[in-house]
């Protein structure tokens, strides 16, 4: 297996809206972030992904570009970015960028020009179509956040294509000119020095054309014609010839409804597009059939289930990103751990899975702490527009009972990973001086920082050891992945083999006590714990306690 940077690396995900306010207007900044990097430095991360920080209305919390030359207002300047890209260089870390060109705002000046006529140079850097005769839109296909995908516009009395709010038009990558003023755009970055992007929904760039739909009555979803689409492996090719190929640069590619086969092509090693992707199967565990608002239990079984496809399937080629939460998706230890009473258990129990398992681990603000979902009393207080949306079209225009929509909510919002993120007991968590623009999880006063870094036995430092293990260990970046005890109810185990060094994980996903039988072969004794969830006395080589992990190195 061939050896790179960005395999060894641990990255750091800061949603900067709600990481560190410096002015006290209530909105995390740069200068913000800026103050942090020590605090990232000695928890030993390598990589910072920073959410957007262009020039942004906010519909979708800068998401919706205005301006990808400059920086959003109420973050900071450009002077400001190039400080905080210089304080992380002097300590060693990078910087990834977010790459948001599947579509750009409605106020960024492309777009502007684009509606104003219909035979503007820019008109084609949108996706414009007329509607039916009878008034309907040009097809069926639904917005990720709710409704359809097309806006009527009046200028030109013609739609355009949004797939996630109507403040977010796509962008028309089978325009060449569209492509090289990405390309520009990103060599602009590049030159300025960042290591790497993050690419949003990269995948859906490519849309089926003609853009058919399924033919259903009323909408539908249209993601068979533009997820992975026909030409998304040219475009990718053509980017990394023309752009990334010319740097030394990290990527790693937004890609919702990404197989082990379509993952692959993209990060398959003689492939030339990207290194990773994020995949979202895992996420859908516990989805129904109606998506991701309709709430099923997951098992552990599915989870591994899904989670030992992804290993098995990029064994060979390609590689895994591993990640079980971000600013999308709810707090990891309300999902997937228990955060009452095993709280630090569950929470360093799923940190030991995403850095034991084969890929480059993805750290979440606030995970390092075990922060936990929130649970707001009305709808008002809660800020993301696909919430919003979701509300409006359940509840208030469809009637559906408020109560179960607010569960679903608290249980999936993606409001869950954007409370501010809680450094100490001071007002608002101290993440501002003045009013957060979202409210703080109010266990705060519990969950913060400065009491977890004072902790050497807090999930904190649990991170830290884990990371530092990293850079010792290349059996945890390198080694092959052998699961076994398949059919377990409760335990994922596994091993990772690189050379002589084998080493064993036990995961206990349960708040129960649970019996350890390991398969013949498998022996614990002479081995050596490398690292646990618990205090070592009291250890029963015959049974993990409620969410114990063990990490043995084996003779
Ligand atoms: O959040 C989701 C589920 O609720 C996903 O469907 C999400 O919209 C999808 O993963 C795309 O996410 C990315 O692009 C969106 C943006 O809102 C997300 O924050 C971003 O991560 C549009 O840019
Ligand atoms: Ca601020």
């Amino acid at each position: 297996m061939e050896q790179a940077f960005w395999k060894e690396a641990v990255v750091y995900q800061i949603y900067p809206r709600s990481f560190k306010d410096s002015n006290g207007d209530g909105i995390g900044d740069l200068q913000g972030i800026h103050s942090k990097l020590d605090y990232l430095k000695e928890l030993g991360v390598d990589v910072i992904w920073l959410s957007p920080v262009y020039k942004s209305p906010n519909d979708d919390n800068g998401y919706d570009i205005s301006d990808y030359y400059d920086i959003m207002d109420e973050f900071g300047t450009l002077q400001d970015w190039e400080e905080l890209l210089a304080g992380l260089h002097n300590r060693g870390m990078k910087l990834m960028m977010d790459l948001v060109v599947n579509h750009s705002s409605d106020e960024h000046a492309w777009f502007m020009e684009s509606r104003s006529s219909k035979d503007n140079p820019y008109r084609d850097y949108y996706i414009w179509r007329p509607g039916h005769e009878d008034g309907t839109a040009p097809n069926n296909w639904t917005s990720f956040f709710s409704g359809s995908a097309w806006q009527y516009d009046d200028t030109t009395a013609e739609y355009y294509l949004h797939l996630f709010t109507k403040k977010q038009p796509d962008l028309n990558w089978e325009n060449p000119k569209l492509r090289q003023s990405i390309y520009d755009m990103m060599t602009f970055w590049l030159d300025k020095g960042v290591d790497g992007f993050r690419m949003d929904v990269i995948n859906l760039i490519s849309k089926v054309p003609g853009l058919p739909d399924d033919g259903k009555e009323g909408l539908s979803d249209g993601s068979p014609y533009y997820m992975n689409g026909p030409r998304i492996h040219e475009f990718l090719r053509e980017m990394n010839e023309q752009v990334l190929s010319k740097y030394e640069v990290m990527t790693v590619g937004e890609a919702p409804g990404a197989t082990v086969e379509e993952a692959i092509k993209y990060t398959g090693k003689d492939r030339h597009e990207l290194q990773m992707v994020f995949q979202f199967e895992h996420m859908d565990v516990d989805s129904g059939a109606e998506g991701k608002w309709d709430l099923v239990p997951w098992t552990l079984p599915k989870l591994r289930e899904v989670l030992h496809k992804w290993q098995t399937g990029l064994a060979e080629d390609g590689w895994n990103s591993l990640y079980l939460n971000n600013h999308d998706q709810p707090r990891m230890v309300s999902r997937f751990g228990n955060d009452k009473e095993y709280r630090g258990e569950s929470a360093k129990m799923l940190a030991t899975l995403l850095h034991t398992l084969k890929g480059t681990p993805y750290i979440f603000q606030g995970e390092e702490l075990g922060m936990t979902n929130v649970k707001f009393i009305s709808i008002e207080e809660y800020r993301d527009v696909e919430i919003h949306n979701m509300y409006n079209e359940k509840v208030v225009q469809g009637g559906a009972d408020p109560g179960t929509i607010m569960q679903a909510i608290e249980t999936k919002g993606r409001d869950n990973a954007r409370t501010p993120m809680q450094w100490n007991t001071e007002a608002n968590a101290g993440f501002t001086t003045g009013t957060p623009w979202i409210s703080v999880n109010p266990n705060y006063t519990e969950i913060n920082a400065e009491a977890a870094v004072a902790d050497p036995e807090s999930i904190f430092h649990y991170y830290r050891k884990l990371i530092a293990l990293r850079k010792q260990n290349p059996v945890m970046v390198y080694g092959d992945y052998e699961l076994i005890m398949q059919d377990h109810e409760q335990i994922y185990a596994y091993t990772r083999t690189l050379n002589q060094e084998k080493w064993l994980i036990v995961l206990n996903f349960t708040g129960e006590p649970v019996m350890l039988d390991l398969p013949d072969g498998l022996r614990t004794e002479g081995g050596r714990l490398i690292i646990t969830n618990y205090p070592e006395d009291g250890m029963n080589a015959g049974e993990l306690r409620p969410y114990e992990a063990r990490v043995y190195s084996l003779k």
